[in-house]
């Protein structure tokens, strides 16, 4: 070739990244919102090493910004998605607890999002008993959905089973949309919601082996007796002793547990562990069965023996394998999406966000779930990357709440968000500018009677002090001193000590109550709605 071909290449080649990086600076933003189900912050490893390595999850926050104190507003699933979506507290978007069906009426994000031309498209859980509204494209478990071969609600085709593990199979969709499905001339809103690792922690047939002969080392409030706290810690039910099931969740197949003479810790305790292993096909029930029958065989030579201290410490073993065999898929797949936007040139202009719906407690406090407003449930994994605007490797302290994505991603995409939109946009955190963001958070939680039997709560949590009011079938307060009390394990309330700081926090409290528009008048109506539901 001659030198004029040359030139005119290498001058071509010029003007178009000069172009490419013309338009990228004025292109609004991709978003990929990741977010797992039940997934405690406590095993990431980009917040602790103690139990696992989650190498893929922890790039977000190696590229980006690691949150230490992000926080929901109501520890429970379908409502902490119903905040997200509509950037407001469960009092006023009505989805208060896993029962209620949400109210469509309510606008949420991706519909301004798509208004506003951005693709949308939502793959996984979303557990509202209604398809989502302002998506172009989804693919979604109906209710909880199964860990292996599970049914889908999809947008283009009706109800269809698909065969296979379901962390691979939403992770599949997701890379398939991306890579040949959705307009290439849009940004894109993509919401990616694993299952895992809900209960009852189905690892995929590949972590079967490595993790069932893991040991993990135990939380240090793993035989708490919650003598420091109220009634509502007391007669929770989410001891992984007493509560957890020990055929649906800990694995033991229910002819061992007859055998044994071990009785239901639920009515649905063995019936869980036959609809779960019943749906998997011969292969996979075949390696299922070459791993979990090694371990029900060791447990029926050893369950004799065992003190009530032994089947607790075993439990949390047990626990842990699976819980954290699930995770293993959930990094595996993150990557995968990751690498997907690095090799498409995609990277640089998306905003990748990882959370959890809520989080989750590993053991602390003898316990399983989530629902308190206690740190491990209230808390919440939260890693962001945006290249460009966020700094690699940075860390923020301040209390965001799930309550702030709508905003942000509105703010992102340049649509000014609804005046009723209660959230704060993380725009100015991101750029490092976000000092004093909130100095205190408002939760509730009403899911009461129910699975579990968590009491219904009020509160609010600043840097320091928590404040909580159990109501419904007591009138119970509980304060707690972050700072000298970390595992809040002590309740000062009456602690004549802390009478100022008790009645400051009280003072807080009811202004952010009439901030936030919740009352006693709400919260007597919704147990009145409860009554209602229960009854119809
Ligand atoms: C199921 C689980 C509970 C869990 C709720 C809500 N029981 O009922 O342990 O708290 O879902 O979870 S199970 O035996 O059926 O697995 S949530 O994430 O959807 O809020
Ligand atoms: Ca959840």
């Amino acid at each position: 070739i001659s030198i004029a071909t040359v030139a005119i290449i290498a001058i071509g080649m010029f003007s178009f990244k000069q172009a490419t990086k013309k338009t990228q600076e004025g292109r609004r933003p991709n978003i990929v919102f990741i977010m797992s189900d039940d997934h405690a912050y406590q095993a990431i490893s980009a917040y602790s090493n103690r139990l696992t390595q989650t190498p893929n999850i922890d790039r977000i926050a190696k590229e980006g910004m690691l949150f230490s104190n992000a926080c929901v507003t109501n520890s429970i699933c379908a409502p902490s998605r119903a905040v997200i979506l509509t950037g407001k507290h469960s009092h006023l978007n009505g989805k208060i607890d896993n029962n209620f069906p949400f109210d469509t009426t309510n606008i949420t994000f991706p519909q301004l999002l798509q208004a506003n031309g951005y693709e949308t498209a939502m793959f996984g859980k979303l557990h509202f008993g209604n398809s989502p509204k302002g998506f172009d494209e989804f693919k979604i478990l109906p209710d909880q959905g199964d860990y292996y071969n599970p049914d889908f609600i999809t947008k283009k085709e009706g109800k269809k089973k698909i065969m296979g593990y379901v962390t691979d199979i939403i992770t599949d969709m997701t890379l398939n949309w991306l890579g040949k499905e959705r307009d290439k001339e849009k940004p894109f809103f993509l919401a990616y919601l694993h299952k895992a690792p809900h209960r009852e922690w189905l690892p995929a047939e590949r972590h079967f082996k490595e993790f069932i002969n893991k040991k993990f080392p135990e939380p240090s409030t793993l035989f708490d007796k919650y003598e420091g706290r109220g009634s509502a810690s007391k007669q929770a039910e989410m001891n992984l002793l007493t509560h957890m099931n020990w055929a649906g969740d800990s694995k033991i197949k229910p002819e061992n547990m007859d055998k044994l003479g071990i009785k239901e810790s639920h009515p649905y305790d063995k019936r869980n562990y036959d609809y779960t292993v019943g749906r998997m096909n011969a292969e996979q029930r075949k390696v299922w069965d070459a791993t979990y029958d090694n371990m029900n065989e060791e447990f029926i030579k050893n369950y004799p023996k065992m003190s009530d201290t032994d089947k607790m410490k075993w439990r949390y073993q047990r626990y842990m394998q699976d819980y954290l065999g699930c995770i293993a898929s959930v990094d595996e797949g993150v990557g995968k999406v990751l690498d997907f936007l690095k090799e498409n040139g995609l990277e640089e202009n998306t905003i990748v966000i990882y959370t959890s719906d809520q989080g989750f407690y590993l053991g602390e406090h003898g316990w399983f779930d989530k629902r308190f407003i206690f740190d491990e449930s209230f808390k919440t994994p939260l890693l962001i990357k945006w290249p460009g605007v966020i700094k690699a490797g940075s860390k923020n302290s301040q209390m965001v709440q799930n309550l702030d994505y709508a905003q942000t991603f509105l703010e992102a995409a340049g649509v000014k968000p609804p005046a009723d939109m209660q959230g704060e946009s993380l725009i100015p955190i991101f750029k490092g500018q976000g000092k004093n963001f909130r100095d205190a958070a408002y939760y509730h939680y009403y899911e009461y009677p129910g699975i579990h039997m968590v009491k219904r709560h009020y509160g609010i949590v600043t840097e320091k002090y928590k404040l909580v009011h159990f109501y419904h079938d007591v009138d119970e307060w509980e304060l707690y001193d972050r700072t000298n009390d970390k595992n809040e394990l002590k309740n000062v309330y009456n602690d004549p000590k802390y009478a100022k700081i008790k009645a400051e926090m009280h003072k807080k409290l009811t202004a952010l109550r009439v901030k936030y528009k919740d009352s006693e008048a709400l919260d007597k109506m919704y147990i009145e709605k409860y009554k209602q539901l229960k009854r119809g």
